[in-house]
């Protein structure tokens, strides 16, 4: 750490956690039927006595919010945790399951939040398979919890959020005005074929496909002209969405000329920057950060950890030690963060 980076607020903004009810609902679901491309992955963290390839200690991390895990935030001078309930969420589970799971983790997420104001914030879950059931827990997340913002994995179904049955969670969020944080899980049914062999699967490469084009299909779909508010985050470098900016714009122009896809009021890369912000979980390359800032704007860039799947010590040394100002620094380590996701200032609240 330098002078500069010393005391500065670090806010880590894509940090998974679980609770015991979630995760043995997601054990039952290894045991289902099915061919779903999300199993691999859910068999090795919550079914570990089955699987050669077992990882139980996420699991333990997962669980555990006020020991290791603070122990490992001080450690790393980690100031904050914007936690959301790890991948896929509730989005696995029957549409009564899944309502009653969102609910009892929110209603953890604001506990463990309340007894460390300073430590946490979080994004709140809901069933986007009951979209009614979800407005309501969304408006209970944010205006009874106090919560400070959403998470969605990915598809839910198999369908993306230009789906219109999600419309009426869409309008909720953008009147909240509270962000929706798309994280991955595995490439939906339609999209899998190719993903099942070398590890594609999950982080090494069909997360960033499955996130990429669910935001794509968002910003073509025409959505961002009903709800020209709605604020989405998404992760890992922004998936890789910004560096198709101009291949992207040229041909969904030719796509609206032959009537392929609806007309746009702005170009899809505008949509990009104006409703959308990065964070840099999982993706510690300085060049990708220097080109996302050139291309978005550093105030769409946050930080992130993506802990306990990633570690801390390597994630802050990378932003630590990132070509950018000081004032940049503070901007992509907490001020924007504080912004997006409404999480009060250090000044604000008085030096602790
Ligand atoms: C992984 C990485 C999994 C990041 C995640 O959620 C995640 C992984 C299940 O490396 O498997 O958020
Ligand atoms: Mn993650």
């Amino acid at each position: 750490m330098t002078a500069e980076t010393k005391t500065i607020r670090r806010i880590a903004t894509e940090e998974a956690f679980s609770i015991p009810e979630v995760s043995a609902a997601l054990r039952g679901v290894c045991h289902e039927p099915g061919n779903s491309l999300d199993l691999p992955l859910l068999r090795r963290i919550y079914d570990a006595a089955g699987d050669k390839h077992a990882q139980p200690e996420l699991l333990t991390l997962l669980l555990d919010l006020e020991e290791t895990r603070l122990q490992d935030m001080d450690a790393n001078g980690v100031d904050m945790h914007l936690l959301s309930l790890t991948a896929p969420g509730v989005q696995m589970f029957d549409a009564d399951t899944a309502c009653e799971l969102a609910t009892l983790a929110n209603d953890r997420l604001a506990e463990v939040i309340r007894r460390h104001p300073t430590r946490f914030a979080g994004l709140a879950s809901f069933a986007p398979h009951a979209p009614k059931r979800a407005v309501k827990e969304m408006e209970r997340a944010i205006r009874t919890l106090k919560l400070n913002g959403f998470m969605v994995n990915s598809h839910t179904g198999n369908d993306y959020l230009d789906h219109p049955r999600f419309f009426p969670i869409l309008e909720a969020a953008e009147a909240l005005d509270a962000c929706i944080y798309i994280h991955p899980r595995a490439p939906s049914d339609g999209l899998a074929a190719p993903f099942r062999e070398y590890g594609l699967d999950s982080a090494q490469w069909g997360y960033g496909i499955e996130v990429s084009t669910h935001a794509v299909r968002m910003l073509v779909s025409g959505l961002f002209d009903r709800f020209p508010k709605l604020k989405i985050c998404i992760g890992h470098m922004g998936e890789g969405v910004h560096f198709w900016s101009w291949r992207l714009d040229f041909m969904n122009k030719r796509a609206q000329m032959r009537g392929a896809a609806p007309k746009l009021k702005l170009a899809p890369s505008e949509y990009f920057k104006r409703n959308f912000v990065i964070t840099t979980s999982g993706q510690e390359s300085h060049l990708a950060l220097d080109y996302s800032i050139k291309a978005l704007g550093v105030e769409n860039v946050l930080w992130a950890i993506d802990y306990p799947y990633q570690s801390s010590a390597p994630a802050v040394a990378f932003m630590d030690s990132a070509p950018v100002s000081a004032a940049d620094r503070e901007k992509l380590y907490h001020g924007n963060a504080e912004h997006v996701f409404h999480i009060q200032a250090a000044s604000a609240r008085g030096a602790d």
